[in-house]
This record gives structure tokens, sequence and C-alpha cells, in this order.
């Protein structure tokens, strides 16, 4: 048993957690004036989005110093002392680590221009945030390849040089005492190298068959995690896996590769059909019955839960987050959900800050599309709406001064309400201690999801009207009305019962 398979995760978004100097912008002191609070909701572990120092093209995800701390953040001290509070407070930390790309201005690019994927013609792929993936380069008469932004140059994993360069990476980070890795786009590491021409589906859109899940990569990935393990046996390496299909998802965490990956098919769904959740959740039983999955409705890359799935019912939201915490799985709270936070809302796109949003405005507008329309289509594709600045259940502002972020948060409301529900929970989740346990029963009863794990049965109530359980036992979570031992549960409510008891 791996401490992380008990332990529930909290991403923190650096820019928008805490503003420790009040500059607007999340930082390291911030980060750490708020362990106490993390430690109050209950959580186990913090995943930190890069915080290196960067071009800040795709809000650092364009590393131009992998060894380095952005002044953004503060110092390597402010780091240093972040952690050791971390460690007092018994807080695991993983942190990002980007090896799909450098920031076009890491020494790298010109020191080194045999560490990226060099090009005489372009072929037909495009980046993943639209446009060419190639992007011509005068000095070396030659293409790059960015799979991503333009400043976000792709790099050549067929040369050793580059492993040698990642393993002196990953070697300080753990030197420093981080407990783990969340490695970005990490199935994008090699492409074909004949380069074929990537086909396209009926709608249109590319089907990025030759420049993802490509020969090799399984090895690379190998050698990263077990230089990782060699240095720190107990090291929890996570994969984001860039790709929809389940069983290649799972692939990454076979034979101990990796030690969980992220399921985007339940993460991001659109729309709130329970059906759907289910059906994901016994998917992810047959693909990954002998590993833990991931669980998380919300990320820095989506819409936030509250908006996108619940649409603003604190009910629903609850329930999610219920249904998160106690299904099979490690799960990831995105930063803001334990508040209920929504989405944020843009009047204009000088308030954007995200790259996609911004491409896609900027398509539209050349496309003859008229400022509002623009900014619609902007607003659909910006991944702005859920990196707005923290509000806490306290009502301690996230900084005083501007935040790096426009546009309007809406004022949580009931946020005390919200967080007392998240920590309660968590709380129950801890001293039950059936984290590990697999499902005894996975079942669909018309609205409500149920499980049994361990002792336990728990009950998610997506229905509109009351669900009875009979001859169960007692609950011990969540309210419903007892009576024997048969328990009536109410629209949209989550409750564990005892079977035991
Ligand atoms: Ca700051
Ligand atoms: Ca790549």
């Amino acid at each position: 048993m791996h401490w992380f398979e008990k332990s529930v995760f909290y991403e923190v978004y650096m820019k928008s957690f805490c503003d420790g100097n009040q500059d607007g912008v999340g930082d390291f002191i911030g980060l750490k004036e708020r362990l106490p609070y993390l430690r109050k909701l209950g959580v186990d572990g913090l995943w930190l989005t890069p915080f290196y120092p960067s071009m800040q093209v795709d809000n650092g995800y364009d590393v131009s110093d992998y060894k380095a701390i952005d002044p953004l953040y503060g110092t390597i001290d402010d780091f240093r002392d972040f952690m050791k509070e971390a460690k007092q407070n018994e807080m695991k930390i993983i942190i990002d680590i980007v090896f799909n790309h450098t920031a076009i201005n890491h020494k790298w690019f010109k020191e080194h221009p045999e560490y990226y994927v060099w090009k005489t013609k372009p072929n037909n792929w495009e980046s993943f945030f639209g446009g060419s993936a190639f992007t011509f380069h005068a000095k070396q008469n030659a293409y790059y390849y960015h799979s991503f932004a333009k400043e976000q140059v792709d790099l050549n994993w067929g040369n050793p040089d580059v492993m040698a360069e990642a393993k002196q990476i990953l070697r300080f980070w753990l030197e420093e005492g981080v407990d783990g890795f969340r490695f970005d786009v990490i199935n994008n590491l090699t492409v074909d190298k004949a380069f074929p021409d990537n086909p396209f589906d009926q709608k249109g859109e590319m089907i990025h068959q030759y420049d993802r899940n490509q020969r090799g990569v399984k090895a690379i990935i190998a050698e990263l995690s077990g230089f990782c393990r060699a240095n720190k046996e107990d090291v929890f390496l996570v994969g984001e896996i860039s790709s929809d299909n389940l069983d290649e998802i799972a692939s990454y965490s076979e034979n101990h590769l990796l030690d969980v990956t992220f399921n985007f098919n339940l993460g991001s769904i659109e729309n709130l059909h329970v059906k759907e959740i289910f059906d994901e959740l016994v998917r992810m039983e047959e693909a990954l019955s002998d590993r833990m999955p991931t669980l998380f409705f919300g990320s820095h890359d989506m819409g936030r839960l509250m908006s996108r799935l619940a649409l603003q019912n604190r009910m629903v939201a609850k329930l999610l987050a219920f249904l998160m915490l106690t299904a099979r799985g490690i799960p990831f709270i995105y930063n803001g959900e334990e508040v209920g936070m929504r989405n944020q809302i843009f009047q204009s796109i000088d308030e954007f800050r995200d790259v996609q949003g911004i491409q896609a405005y900027e398509l539209a507008r050349a496309q003859g599309l008229s400022e509002k329309e623009a900014l619609k289509i902007g607003t659909e594709k910006t991944r702005d709406v859920g990196r707005g600045p923290l509000v806490f259940a306290d009502r301690k502002p996230f900084s005083k001064g501007k935040p790096w972020i426009l546009g309007r948060v809406e004022t949580a409301t009931d946020a005390t309400d919200m967080f007392q529900f998240y920590s309660r929970l968590l709380k129950f989740r801890k001293d039950a201690d059936f984290q590990t346990r697999p499902y005894e029963k996975l079942v669909l009863e018309g609205e409500t999801i149920q499980f049994i794990r361990g002792r336990y049965l728990f009950v998610a109530n997506f229905g509109e009207t009351d669900f009875l359980v009979k001859e169960a036992g007692v609950v011990v979570f969540g309210e419903a009305k007892q009576n024997g031992n048969d328990c009536t549960i109410g629209p949209l409510c989550g409750v564990v019962i005892d079977l035991e008891a």
C-alpha cells in the first residue's frame, strides 16, 4: 500500500490561490499562510501548477528554467520555507513537470537546437491551440515543431541528452523534498518521425494520430519513473494523458509505469447525466480494476464544477463532491470548489489571460465576427473561467492588489457552509478508512448511484424525489430520515449507511 492511495489531493492554481505580497499574483508566501486553511479542509496533498520562470504565454506551462522559481511567485527561499511548513503540516507536495516542450526563450533553444524537433517543410499537423504546429526559424533555416503555442517548442526525446537533462531536473526537485510529480501531456513526448499527415474526423477536426502515443514514449516514461523511484521510493507519479480513449489512458499506469493517470472522460464532462457518470465509473473499474483511478470534476483547464455541471445548484455541487470523495480512486479537488466558486465572468477581451481564449477571439474577429460575437466564442474557449482568484470561506481576500486576472468573480454565498461540508466529508473519509476498499457492489437504480465499500453503503441520489433504502443500516454521514433500519434519502443528497451498525 502506498501513502497516496488513501490521499485526497488539492490542485493549487498558483497565480490565483493566495497572494502574500499583495501584487495581485499568488505566491509561495501566500500559499504558506494558507496551509492551516488547507489542513482544516482536510486534504492530504497539494498539486502545484508550474511556478518556474516562464514567458507566461501559457501561464507557466512554457518553462524557461526548470530549476528555479519565477520571481512572480517568490524566491527559492520562499519555496523552501513553504516546503518546511508543509512538512510540519504533514502536507504532501507534488509539482507540475512540463517535459513535452520548453519556452522558446529557454537557453537550450539557442545552445542546443538538437534538443528540439526540426523539419525543412511542414506537414499538416495542427497545434492543439489551433493553427500550424510548425514555425519557420531563419537562423536554422528550418521549421521547429510546437504542438501547443509557437512559444512552446517541443523537445526531441529521441535525443538521449534530453533524458539526461530531465533526470537532473527531477533529481533537483526530489532533493528539494517534493513528494511527486504531475507530468504534463506526457503521452506527447514522441512523434512519428516519418511525419505522415494526420487524418481528420467527420467534423473536420484533426485526429492526432501521429503526434501522440507514438513508439518509444512508454520506454521514456519507464525510464523517468524508474529514475524517480530509485531516488525516492514512495514518490507519487501522476500522468496527464491527452487522449479520450480510456484503455489508452489506463495503459500509462499499467505495469507500474506511472502510479495514476487523469481520466478526462469523467473529469471534464460538460453536462450532468447521472447515467453517463455511472457508466464511466464502471468503465474505470473495468480498465483500472487493479490500480487506482483518479477522480475530479474540475481543473484549471475547464469551467468550474459549480457552473459547468451543477448550474449554480449548491446541492448538486455537494453531491458531486460526495461522489468524488467516496468513489474508488484518488480525488483531486480543484482550488475554490470547497467554497462553491463559480466561473469568472468577462466583459471584454482585455480581461482574458488564456492564450486559448485569446486565439479563439482573434480568429473569430479575423473571420469578420463582431466584438460581441467574438467575445462569446472566446468565452466558450477560454480556460480563464476556472482561474479566478480564490474566494476564501473566512472572507479574507485573495489579494489587496489588482488581481492578475480581471473579470468578475461571483462572491460565493454560503462559502462557509460548503467548506464545512467538504471538511466534514474529508474527516469522515479518513475516520471510516474505506479509501482502499474495492467496490463490492456498484449499481445505478433510477437516478441513484450506489456502491458498497467495506462496511459502508454509499448512496448518491441525483433524482428529484426521495429514495428509500430498506433494511440497510444506520446513516453515518449525510442527512436522511431514519426509520428503524430503513432510511429515506432526499433529492440531491448523498448518504453513507453503516451496514454493520
Ligand atoms: Ca504575489
Ligand atoms: Ca511532443
